[in-house]
Formats: structure tokens, sequence, C-alpha cells
């Protein structure tokens, strides 16, 4: 009988209590931090495997161990019961590390309860097994809410509080004087833009970035509403009716209205409706000074274009999106995607850099720059724009951008295009048949070649993930993000040409982002078997709370930190002190949220 290991309780806490909406974790567990957590053999997402979707696990045995290939792996029950057994593939060279490696394929494995893997040619240690894991109908629904609630708790402007079992995170209402316009108009004056999330584990709030992920989770909220909509977060607003609504709007929707209202007032009619590319201070704060112990003085950046196209692209979607909860709003968000539609009417040239560090100006920003050309978010913006408003305009200007922006395989927020394929290819529009034709086929076959492109690299990686860079290119800044926005790409094609494989591929990029990797942990900060405990988020350090702050997936690997001797996918550690591979950022945790609810069914 194998030995169940302390990893349980880890699995506990993420697990959520079924019902008709999804409650928040409440279990009285010891600190997540002070826990003993030992490297298994058996990799398995530490959540678990959503039923009837592909259920795989990596054997990963110490080195030396003979050939495993064809023997037995066994699935446990919680009471250590056998009750399945399927045979190791044939051993396989991990390239991205150089580890022997193995597949233990437990698909036809389907009944729901929580279970361990074990290799019995490995011996009865509790490493030679694997974590506790569930398979469920709704296995992803405790790491979705907690996902969303890691969102909460980047809120900026007001007081946070957020209580998971024995653990209380909070901080005092921060940033209240943003901000200052000294690189727009010259002058020492305040233009209000409380609110909104900061970025990452620094405190700025970047145009580009957050619309970039406020777009991912609009797209969500689109091709996945029944389950969102039930979703119940342990934030202020749950139950309240918006101005001008009929009912009480979803919690979801208030999470990311959290961030829409903030972008709404960095938009300046000064400046011709467009958008700064940031709101900082002049250097990043301290490392662990709370939010609301950080006074520094804090600038919008220049305005630009490719941020402002992102801006209009998500206005115009919340447009639509908030339409019928939120009427007073959605108008708002209406009007500013067409003021800041004539501001890229009026810069068509070459894009508009937003200059950070002005010749003329005594203040040279030090923090982050999503530097970027605007080709990409003037067509998500145009394909958002026709989405929402038929306009013939909008639908000439994505279809005319469209052919020289080819459908990336993996992007990040450097090359937003897909958001504006996938609206355009999935619209519901009436009048969508004015759609060209053979525009439309041609997206179509892209979107689903770039999906079967992920969907094959996933099923033959060691660990399953999808990034289509090979063994170093793969892991860039964020490629945690990246894996997790695999899912997006499949699941699109999912709906153009429906077929398992591209479900089972995005249970795959979450079995990776959940502990089937080369660590044995989970990238989700209080989700999974032995989360990150130490991420570059300066509240998870300043707050002298032993655990990190909750739902926040890390960045991951990064070949920027790569040596002769260590390999890309080997360079992530749990340090703090480690932001290119440790630090937390919106961009990342949005697709993951993307991630977990297109594998979370709607409740009955
Ligand atoms: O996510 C960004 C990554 O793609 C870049 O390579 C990196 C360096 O420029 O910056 C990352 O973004 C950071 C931003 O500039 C500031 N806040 C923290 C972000 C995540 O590390
Ligand atoms: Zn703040």
């Amino acid at each position: 009988m194998p030995f169940r290991s302390t990893s349980f309780f880890s699995f506990v806490f993420a697990f959520a209590p079924a019902g008709c909406s999804f409650l928040f974790p409440s279990n009285d567990i010891p600190p997540a931090s002070t826990m003993e957590w030992p490297v298994h053999a058996v990799r398995v997402d530490t959540v678990g495997y959503l039923r009837a979707r592909a259920k795989v696990a990596t054997v990963v045995p110490p080195p030396g161990t003979p050939d495993l290939s064809g023997s037995i792996a066994q699935i446990f029950d919680i009471s250590g019961v056998p009750e399945w057994s399927c045979q190791l593939s044939a051993r396989m060279t991990d390239p991205d590390s150089g580890l022997d490696t193995y597949f233990a394929d437990f698909t036809g494995f389907d009944t729901p309860g929580i279970y361990t893997v074990a290799v019995p040619g490995l011996g009865t240690d509790s490493t030679a097994q694997s974590a506790p894991f569930e398979i469920s109908e709704t296995v992803f629904a405790g790491a979705l809410t907690t996902a969303m609630t890691g969102l909460y708790g980047q809120r900026c402007g007001t007081a946070v509080t957020i209580t998971m079992g024995s653990d209380t995170w909070q901080h005092g209402a921060c940033h209240k004087n943003d901000a200052y316009l000294d690189y727009l108009t010259g002058a020492d004056t305040n233009s209000a833009s409380v609110g909104g999330w900061h970025d990452a584990g620094d405190y700025g709030k970047y145009v580009g970035n957050g619309a970039f992920s406020v777009g991912m989770l609009l797209a969500a909220w689109e091709h996945f509403q029944p389950t969102l909509a039930a979703l119940a977060l342990p934030i202020p607003e749950h139950g309240q009716i918006p101005e001008g609504g009929a009912g009480p709007m979803p919690d979801f929707l208030w999470e990311v209205k959290w961030e829409l209202d903030w972008l709404l007032t960095a938009q300046k009619a000064s400046g011709g409706g467009g958008a700064p590319d940031k709101l900082t201070a002049i250097d990043f704060e301290a490392f662990g000074t709370m939010p609301d112990h950080d006074n520094q003085k804090r600038y919008f950046a220049g305005i630009g274009t490719a941020m402002t196209a992102d801006f209009v692209a998500v206005m115009a979607a919340a447009a639509r999106v908030y339409g019928s909860f939120a009427p007073a709003s959605s108008a708002a968000y209406l009007a500013a995607a067409r003021l800041g539609t004539a501001y890229l009417a009026a810069n068509a040239g070459p894009a508009v850099p937003a200059n950070d560090s002005p010749n003329d100006s005594a203040l040279v920003f030090n923090t982050g720059h999503y530097v970027e050309t605007d080709a990409d978010n003037r067509l998500w913006a145009a394909a958002e724009m026709w989405e929402t408003t038929g306009d013939a305009a909008a639908l000439t200007d994505f279809e005319t951008r469209a052919p020289s922006n080819p459908v990336e395989v993996d992007f990040d927020w450097a090359n937003v295009q897909n958001l504006g394929f996938y609206t355009y290819l999935l619209s519901r529009r009436p009048d969508r048949d004015a759609r060209d034709a053979n525009l439309v086929s041609t997206l179509s076959a892209a979107i689903v070649a770039a999906a079967d492109q992920l969907q094959g690299i996933a099923a033959a990686h060691a660990f399953g993930r999808a990034l289509p860079g090979g063994r170093t290119n793969s892991y860039y800044w964020g490629s945690n993000g990246s894996v997790a926005r695999a899912a997006m790409n499949l699941w699109v094609a999912n709906v153009l040409q429906p077929s398992p494989k591209y479900l089972d591929a995005i249970q795959m990029q979450l079995d990776f982002l959940l502990g089937r990797n080369l660590y044995d942990r989970s990238q989700v900060t209080m989700v999974g078997y032995h989360p990150p405990a130490n991420p570059h988020h300066g509240p998870s350090y300043g707050d002298g709370i032993a655990d990190p702050w909750p739902g926040l997936l890390v960045g991951g690997a990064n070949h920027d930190e790569a040596t002769v001797n260590l390999p890309a996918a080997l360079t992530w550690r749990d340090s703090k002190d480690d932001y290119q591979v440790n630090e937390i950022a919106i961009n990342w945790v949005a697709p993951f949220i993307y991630a977990t609810a297109a594998l979370t069914p709607a409740p009955m």
C-alpha cells in the first residue's frame, strides 16, 4: 500500500465544494509554507483531471533507474486500494532537461475520487508515487475561483482583504494620488486615475498589459459565460446592481470592471483621446513595501498608438459584454472606444511610441515598458469595434489588416492579433455574413493549423506543454502565461472544428502548470501541490504572512537565466528575488482563468 504524504492537505485546500455555485474554499488547514513537500517521481496535475478528458502522468525516475518501459503504474484510491493499472510508455529522453521520462496514460480510468499514481517498480517510498489529485466533473472550479480572487488581490486604490483557511491577507487603500501629468503637459497637476490592478509584483499600472489581460478575460466571458456567471467571489460588490442594471451583476464582471473603470480614467481627452503607456512611479517600489505604504509620486507616461488601440479593443468589447448588466458603464465604454478610434485615425501614420523618457524632461522612468509596434493592436481594435457596432469602416479596416498579421501559434502582449481573429471568427452579429468569406475560411484554417501544432507538441512533450519554441525559445519571460494562453487557440479551434483532442490539450496545459512538470510543483500560489511560497510579489513578501497571496501564476522558466549547464526549462526557482522566473503578472493569471473556465462546466 502506498504511503500517502502530507501533500494531501494541499489538495484539500484547492478543492472547491460542489454545489450550485462555486464557493470560496475555506478549509482550515496548516499554512502551506510550513508543510514538507517531498518530490515525487510521478508527476501529475496535482489539482486533478476532468472526467472524460486525457489523464496523463509523467514518470521521472531517479537517475540510474533501470529502463521502466512497459512496466506497471497503478492508481490507488484515498484509502490505498488499487483501482486501475496501466503500462508505462517506452522510455523517452526529455530534450528540455535530458532526463529519462515515461508517460503513464490512465485516460481510461474515469471514476470520480481522489487518487495517487504509483510505480511499484520504483519501490514503496512516498516519492515513488504521485501527489494526490482528484478526478471529477468540476475539478478546476476551485482553481478558477482562487485565480479570480488573485486578481481581486491585485486591486489598487482600495483596501483589500482576502481570507482563505487560516490566512488573511490585506492591505489598506493605496495609491490614492494617482497620477501626475508631468510627462503629458509638463505641469505638476493631478488627473485622478485611482483603481485598476497592480500589474504584477510591482505596483505599476500599464494600459497595454491591463487591456491585454482584460481582453483575455472578456473573451473568457464570451466563450464560457454560463460557467463564469456562476462564480461567487469574495469581493465587496457581490450581489450589487450596477447603475441602470436590472439585477445583480455576476461577480466575474464586477472584478473585470475594476480594471476597466481604471482604464477609462487613463484616457486623455486632452491628448486627442489617446491612452498613455502606463502609470508608475519613476522607480520600482522598494521590494516588500506594502501598497498602502508606497508614497512615491506616480506619473502617466506618454501617449501612444499601440496602447490606445488595445484600449479601444477592450472598451468596445466591454460595451457589448456589459450592455445588459451595466448599461451606464456600457455607454461610457463605447464612448471611450469611439474617442480612442478618433485618436487612432488622427495618428494613422507610423506607430506613435509612448515616450517614456522625453529628452526635455528631467524625469526618466526606470519601471517596465511594454514596448510595442501597433499593427496587431489596431487589427484587434477594428475587430472589436466591428463586433460591437457593425460599423462597415471597422470591418474594412480589420479585413485590410488581416493578411499582413499572421495568426500566432504562441502569443503574448506584444502580438495581440489572435484576440481580434477570435472575435471575428466567432462573431455573433446577425449580419456576420458581411464578412469576407475567403478571409473567414483562411483565418479559420490558420487557427485550426495553429491548434493542431500546439496539440501535437503537447501530446509529444514529456510534460505536455504546448509551446512551439523548442527546448530553449519556448521558455521566454512569462512562459507559464504562454502555456495557459495556448488554451485560447485550442478552444477556438474546437469551436471551428470540434475535436476532443483540443480539449485534452487544454487539460495538458493545466497539468503542466499544476504539477506535471520538472519540479513536481504547482505554479499557482495556494493552489495544488507545493505551490510557489516566495513569489516576486511585493505584498506577499511585505505583509509578514508566511503564505503568499493566493491565485497568482508565476512566470516560470526563462531562457534569460539559462547557462551552458542550466537548460532553460530548469531555470525556475521559488525565490522572491528572482523576478525573471518567479514574479506574478495579470497577463499570466488571466489566461490561467481562461483555461480553467474552459474546462469547468456551468453548474446545473
Ligand atoms: O512580461 C514582460 C516580459 O515580456 C518582458 O520581457 C519583461 C522585461 O521587459 O517585462 C515583463 O513585464 C514586466 C513589466 O515590465 C513590469 N511589471 C512586471 C512585469 C512582469 O515581469
Ligand atoms: Zn495601489
